[in-house]
């Protein structure tokens, strides 16, 4: 690996040119609105330090945006800086399937530990942390963090990004979804009547934050799976009060407990959709025992919002690889690429390109990419497109739907599929906590089967001529 941890990591994002340290802006919105604009407006989205934050000393620090563009995804990965998408794609998916996980090594000290808060003097508002967005029902110091938990019973490590809202200067709100690998650790201490631990770790290796937020098989460690995707183990320190293990490399480090019985009003907070689709809810407070932190500490922020946002740009790499993965175990043959672009928040649109073999096999990339494991929770859109249309391309992708594709005869409409009360097109009385149930629509934009050598040819300009007029004009025109 190219880097060895948060600080190290920034500064050769700074030789790419991609960091900016914005010094003076207000915790109290403005962060939220330089977030949002700098990824919507500016040709590469950068990371940005805030520094000097108001009202905060100059040096404790706030990170956001990390992993928004390709080149940062690559130098997290460790992947080559200048891959097109499509071949970032087909490569990270050899690398997801051959991985072997690695699980971490213990270590005596961390750098977070230069400073500590017993409980007494915890003061979580001394921590520059945003209001992110105008509806938003707090300030959220977990959003870029990482919820370090321990299964009672099977004793494994987990650890997920679940939202952390400041209740006040000691405690703080925990949501956490049903089904997360977080709450059935919870639930399972406070069917024992127990408090239920939890360190959270806010600026560290975003690999790690990477694997925190993807779905990684219940039972094994995302510190495994991040080990293992780094080809070499993470360094961790065994906590004292709790005794989870914390990444050695950590800026700062709370650590507390949830008890069984408590519960305090969280939320809202812009979600992945772009909506505040879910109501407030009562959820576990987490009662802070202890901080650490390392002197001048940079935290990390990734606030959900409307897409394409830091989270749902790497998503896209990982979704479109495992949906490809999932489909060619399926059986379905010639997959040209698949895509899921940010824009559609990895999980409301996807592209595979086939190149068609028999009749049929258009519909059958469509259904089985709409509904695979890795597709199938709160999808909208799945297109199939010829392998002469590039997924990643939306340009490409919507003129194949507006040419190729007969509304009438190419468009399958699949019922009650797996939804969520998160999704916005469901009114109050279809969302169910437990049951809310959404449509799909499968688009086959393939040139028709049965006369796809009458189909009009495609204006194109060939390969080789491309290569030429690029070799001879290039600098011209192209630039
Ligand atoms: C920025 C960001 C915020 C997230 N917030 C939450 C959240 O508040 N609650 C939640 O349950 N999942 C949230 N997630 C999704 C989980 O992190 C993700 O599903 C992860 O795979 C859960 O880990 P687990 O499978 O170990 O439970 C968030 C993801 C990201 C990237
Ligand atoms: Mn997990």
């Amino acid at each position: 690996m190219s880097y060895r941890d948060l600080r190290d990591w920034l500064s050769q994002v700074e030789d790419l040119g991609e960091l900016r340290t914005v010094e003076g802006a207000d915790w109290n919105l403005e962060i939220g609105a330089i977030t949002e604009m700098a990824r919507k407006e500016a040709q590469i989205a950068p990371c940005i330090v805030f520094d000097a934050i108001k009202g905060y000393p100059k040096g404790w620090r706030l990170a956001v945006g990390l992993l928004n563009s390709i080149k940062r995804v690559a130098l997290t990965t460790d992947m080559p800086l200048d891959l097109p998408t499509m071949e970032f794609v087909r490569t990270w998916r050899q690398r997801i399937k051959e991985m072997k996980p690695l699980p971490p090594v213990q270590v005596k000290d961390g750098v977070f530990m230069e400073n500590v808060w017993e409980e007494k003097d915890v003061d979580l508002l001394r921590f520059p942390t945003p209001h992110y967005n105008i509806g938003d029902g707090g300030r959220y110091i977990g959003t870029g963090h990482i919820t370090i938990t321990r299964d009672p019973d099977e004793g494994w490590v987990n650890i997920g990004t679940y939202r952390i809202m400041i209740h006040d200067n000691k405690n703080l709100g925990l949501y956490m979804s049903p089904g997360r690998h977080g709450r059935i650790q919870m639930e399972k201490y406070f069917a024992q009547g127990r408090s239920f631990p939890v360190a959270v770790a806010i600026g560290y290796d975003p690999l790690l934050f990477m694997a925190s937020a993807f779905e990684v098989p219940y039972g094994l460690s995302e510190y495994d799976f991040a080990g293992g995707l780094r080809r070499e183990p993470l360094e961790v320190v065994r906590l004292e009060r709790c005794g989870l293990p914390v990444p050695a490399n950590a800026e700062l480090i709370i650590e507390g407990e949830c008890l069984p019985s408590e519960r305090k009003a969280e939320g809202p907070l812009g979600e992945w959709t772009g909506y505040y689709a879910s109501a407030v809810r009562e959820e576990p407070v987490i009662r802070v025992r202890r901080v650490y932190f390392r002197n001048d500490p940079i935290m990390t922020g990734a606030p959900p919002s409307r897409p394409p946002t830091e989270a749902t740009f790497y998503k896209s790499f990982w979704r479109s690889a495992m949906i490809w993965e999932e489909l060619e175990r399926a059986g379905v043959p010639d997959i040209a690429g698949v895509w899921c672009p940010p824009e559609g928040n990895t999980r409301l649109f996807t592209t595979v390109a086939i190149k068609q073999r028999y009749p049929g096999h258009a519909r059958q990339a469509g259904m089985i990419a709409s509904q695979c494991h890795a597709a199938a929770y709160l999808g909208r859109f799945t297109v199939v497109v010829d392998d002469d249309i590039d997924p990643t391309d939306l340009k490409d992708v919507i003129w194949a739907m507006t040419t190729r594709c007969d509304p009438v005869e190419d468009i399958e409409i699949l019922r009650r599929c797996w939804s969520s009360p998160l999704d916005p097109i469901l009114p109050k009385e279809r969302k169910d906590r437990d049951a809310s149930f959404n449509s799909r629509a499968v688009i086959d934009a393939c040139r028709p089967y049965e006369w796809i050598k009458d189909f009009p040819a495609s204006v194109i300009v060939p390969p080789e001529l491309a290569q030429q007029v690029r070799k001879k004009w290039g600098k011209q025109i192209l630039y």
